[in-house]
């Protein structure tokens, strides 16, 4: 008899810029959480954000959820690009306008460095749109040494405002 897996705490930040911002970041959580191994244990609030990359676009909603998983990394990132998919994601410029981008920012402690798979994500740090909602759900945790409340006060928090939104239960 195997034992059950150990779940992982992983954490995943969503954005988009296309449609109805708020109806779809929430059915990509609503969705995320149906995956089967995976449980939303946290939600941050609602972030309206500035365009990072390509700046000639609309403002994005931005937020982070924290999940337990007994998936594998690569399970977790096919569920979160199936999610995309259902929402009619379909891919186009790179840092362009999207309904919605799900990113897994970290996966328990481990490094991953495949195709098509970087964890922690490599543009995590320097992000204000994804340190301020990590932050406000895990700021003590660490990426490569550096507690994420401490990444956040260095980089700013411009172009990132948290919104008054109420924030449905996990
Ligand atoms: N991929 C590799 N590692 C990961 C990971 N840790 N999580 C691969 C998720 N995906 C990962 O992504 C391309 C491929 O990255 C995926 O197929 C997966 O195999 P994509 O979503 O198709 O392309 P992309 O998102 O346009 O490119 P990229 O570089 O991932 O963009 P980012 O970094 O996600 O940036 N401004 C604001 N204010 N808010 C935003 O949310 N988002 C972006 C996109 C740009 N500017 C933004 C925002
Ligand atoms: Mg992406």
């Amino acid at each position: 008899m195997s034992a059950e897996p150990v779940p992982v705490e992983a954490a995943i930040g969503l954005g988009g810029n296309v449609g109805d911002k708020r109806a779809n970041l929430d059915r990509a959580i609503e969705r995320l959480a149906a995956v089967p191994g995976v449980r939303v244990v946290a939600r941050s609030g609602y972030y309206r954000t500035e365009p990072w990359g390509i700046t000639e676009q609309d403002w994005f909603l931005n937020a982070c959820v924290v999940v337990e998983t007994t998936l594998s990394a690569s399970d977790l990132l096919a569920a979160c690009l199936a999610v995309e998919t259902s929402l009619g994601r379909r891919r186009a410029e790179r840092w362009g306008p999207r309904i919605i981008d799900l990113d897994i920012l970290t996966f328990g402690d481990r490094t991953i460095d495949k195709p098509g798979l970087e964890v922690p994500h490599p543009r995590l740090m320097e992000r204000a749109f994804v340190l301020a909602p990590l932050a406000e759900l895990r700021p003590d945790l660490r990426v490569a040494g550096v507690r994420v409340a401490d990444a956040l006060a260095t980089v700013g928090a411009g172009g990132v405002e948290r919104l008054d939104w109420a924030v449905p239960a996990t």
